[in-house]
Formats: structure tokens, C-alpha cells, sequence
């Protein structure tokens, strides 16, 4: 049985027509009835609104191969849609059982989130679940679309895709379906979608909830705020999202700079690594965690998939060397969030536009040095 419905013009209300064949509705004219059903204008109009949603291409929002650069050939992110805090007070307060995060093992964003989830003990707290990494057409499936290796189903609402989510949050959503996401199962909503102010919540909001030598454990400090900002305001540019300006280039001139960039900003940390544990010092604060997420993908995958291959790490920066492997080797919740597999399969597999091919190269072997 299908249905259709249309507004009746300068009336309130609308025809609803029952089809029992689907293939020929209008060939079968005695199969359906006709209904009239009174709506209110607001009604309408959300009506009208859901079914122009559906009408619509989404693959624009969802399909990287139809993503266009910019006039210059450039490469540039749009920023996340939804941007709300969890605090006591707020819309969104501090609860147990109350927020899921879903996650691809691929993405550097989303690896931040699970980082810090574990660093501050937050397992039990918030659930996770983990798409695959065959980030097609319809965006990032779920297990339930494509069964692979580590991913899972979305255990809330059996969603086949992200996407799915985005469009229950708000279904005019007009972005892209972008994980990491926080999701809120009492009002069924998106908290937040941006991995640099979800690691902060996973930072404080839930305190309250979890033993003391976890609560104590504070990435952002206030007396390191202003030195972690200064790093976070040239690492995000330079690197977390050079490595992704370089790969999307479109044209020799804008990749061209922007691998230069890169590696000038990995010449910069490399420096500041000189003699210390971390960036800032024997502290590990987020801005280790923001850098690492693309430091453990840079041999595996931006070396060759995106063309940042003036060096690499392991020869060419023993200093962001040595400090991404102690983090990969002596805490685990670095190592338990990463996923070499999924990382590469998505990557060569989902950009076609840059790898036609979806051949996943077999090296570096191995995919990071023993300490
Ligand atoms: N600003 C976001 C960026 C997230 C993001 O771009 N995630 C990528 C995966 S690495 C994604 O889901 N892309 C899907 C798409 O653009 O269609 C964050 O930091 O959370």
C-alpha cells in the first residue's frame, strides 16, 4: 500500500489517496479511495515540508565524489551544524544513561572523542557505536547496510546510514553527515557534531559520575588554556585539516601550498617535541590528543592517499616519532581507538575522486614501529 498526498489549494485540508499498486496507481482506479482529512495550516505546511525533504537529492550531502572545491581549486570544511553543551541547568544536563556517541575508527574527529571517552573513564557512560568504513553514496552506513569487520548497528533506532540520524534531529538538515556525533536519547536530538567541543563535555560534564583519579584528569586546564589555544590555532590549520586542504586540492597551485604548509607546521612541532614528553611539557593536555589523531594516519595514509609525501613521520620526524609511538604503546586508550583497518579501507576506498581504483595499498608494514 502506498500513499500520496496533495494540498488542496485555498482549503484546509489535504487529499490522501491509498494505493494498493504501488507500480500502476493510476491504472488501478478501483483499488484506491480517496480521504479528505482536515489539517491545520501549520500542519500543512510541516507536511509539505517533510515530503519536499524526501523529494530531494540528498547524495549532494552525503556522497564525498559529488563534494566540489572551491573557484581556486582549494579544499574548504564547513562547520559543524549542531553545537550545544551538556550542563547542570542546561538543555542538555549531565545524566547517565542518557547519551550515545556514534563514531566511525576512520575518522581523526571522531578518534578524539573515543580518546578522550576512555581517558576520562566514560565507557559505561556512553555507549558507542561504530559504522563501517565504506563511506559511500549514502554516507557512512551502519552494520545493518554493510556488514563489516567492527562495525556495529545502531542500537537506538536501527538507522541504515548516518544520515538517517541527521534527518530525525532535523529533517530540513541541510549539511553534511559528518560523524563523530553526540546524540541525546530523551529528545532524540543531535547535542553536538564538532569533536573539538565533545572532547571538552567528555572533559568536565560528567564528573560527577565517574571515580576520583578520573575526575581529576583535566585536558584543558585553565592555568594551560591560553599555550593549548595557541597550539590548537596552527596544528587544526596546518595539520589536522592541512593533511585534508593537500588531499582535496584540485589544482597543482592550491595543492601545492597547502602541502607546504603542512610540513612547515610538522617542522614547527617537531621542534617544540625537542626534549619533551609532550607539547606541553610532561603535561598530556587535548591539544596531544587533537595532534595525535593525524599523526598515526600520516604514514598509513596521507603519505600516499593525499600526497603529503615530502617526508614521513617515522624518517623524517624522530621527535613526533617517538611521541606518537609512546602514546600508541603505553595507553591504551590511544591504541583501543585505533583501528589501522578501518582507517585505510575508508580512506582509499571511500575518496573515490582521488583513488577511482578503491585499491587499499598493502604498506607501510607495519602500520606503526614497535616503541
Ligand atoms: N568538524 C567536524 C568534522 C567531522 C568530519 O568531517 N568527519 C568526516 C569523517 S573524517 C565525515 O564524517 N565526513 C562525511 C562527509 O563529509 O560526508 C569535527 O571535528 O567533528
Amino acid at each position: 500500500m502506498t500513499m500520496s498526498l496533495r494540498h488542496i489549494k485555498g482549503q484546509n485540508c489535504l487529499r490522501i489517496r491509498f494505493f494498493s499498486n504501488p507500480l500502476s496507481p493510476h491504472l488501478s482506479g478501483a483499488s484506491f479511495r480517496n480521504s479528505f482529512i482536515r489539517f491545520s495550516f501549520t500542519q500543512i505546511s510541516k507536511i509539505s515540508r517533510h515530503l519536499a525533504m524526501s523529494a530531494k537529492d540528498h547524495t549532494l550531502q552525503s556522497d564525498i565524489a559529488k563534494m566540489k572545491a572551491e573557484p581556486d581549486g582549494s579544499f574548504k570544511r564547513r562547520d559543524s551544524s549542531f553545537r550545544n553543551l551538556i550542563e547542570k541547568g542546561g538543555k542538555y544536563e549531565p545524566e547517565k544513561d542518557r547519551y550515545h556517541l556514534f563514531v566511525s575508527y576512520a575518522c581523526p574527529w571522531a578518534t578524539r572523542t573515543l580518546i578522550v571517552r576512555k581517558l576520562k573513564g566514560l565507557d559505561d557512560l556512553i555507549p558507542v557505536s561504530v559504522v563501517s568504513p565504506h563511506m559511500g553514496s549514502d554516507g557512512w552506513p551502519f552494520a545493518s547496510a554493510d556488514k563489516y569487520p567492527g562495525a556495529t548497528d545502531d542500537p537506538l533506532y536501527g538507522s541504515q546510514h548516518v544520515k538517517d540520524l541527521y534527518f530525525k534531529a532535523d529533517p530540513g538538515y541541510d549539511g553534511r553527515f559528518t560523524v563523530p556525533v553526540l546524540w541525546d536519547k530523551k529528545t532524540h536530538a543531535v547535542v553536538n557534531n564538532e569533536s573539538s567541543e565533545i572532547i571538552r563535555i567528555f572533559n568536565t560534564a560528567f564528573n560527577d559520575f565517574i571515580p576520583d583519579d578520573k575526575k581529576v584528569l583535566d585536558f584543558y586546564p585553565n592555568d594551560l588554556r591560553p599555550k593549548i589555544d595557541e597550539l590548537n590555532d596552527f596544528i587544526y590549520p596546518g595539520i589536522n585539516n592541512g593533511v585534508y586542504r593537500t588531499g582535496f586540492a584540485t589544482t597543482q597551485e592550491a595543492y601545492s601550498k597547502a602541502v607546504k604548509e603542512v610540513f612547515e607546521s610538522l617542522d614547527k612541532v617537531e621542534k617544540i617535541l625537542e626534549g619533551n614528553e609532550y607539547l606541553l611539557g610532561d603535561k598530556l593536555t587535548e591539544a596531544d590528543i587533537r595532534l595525535w589523531v593525524t599523526i598515526i594516519r600520516f604514514d598509513p595514509v596521507y603519505v600516499g592517499h593525499f600526497k603529503c609525501n615530502i617526508k614521513t613521520i617515522r624518517d623524517g620526524y624522530p621527535n613526533i616519532d617517538k611521541w606518537a609511538r609512546k602514546l600508541y604503546w603505553t595507553n591504551s586508550a590511544f591504541k583501543d581507538s585505533t583501528n589501522f583497518d578501518h582507517i585505510k579501507t575508508h580512506y582509499y576506498w571511500s575518496h573515490t575522486s582521488i583513488n577511482p581504483t578503491r585499491i587499499v595499498p598493502v604498506g607501510p608494514e607495519p602500520n606503526i614501529r614497535p616503541l
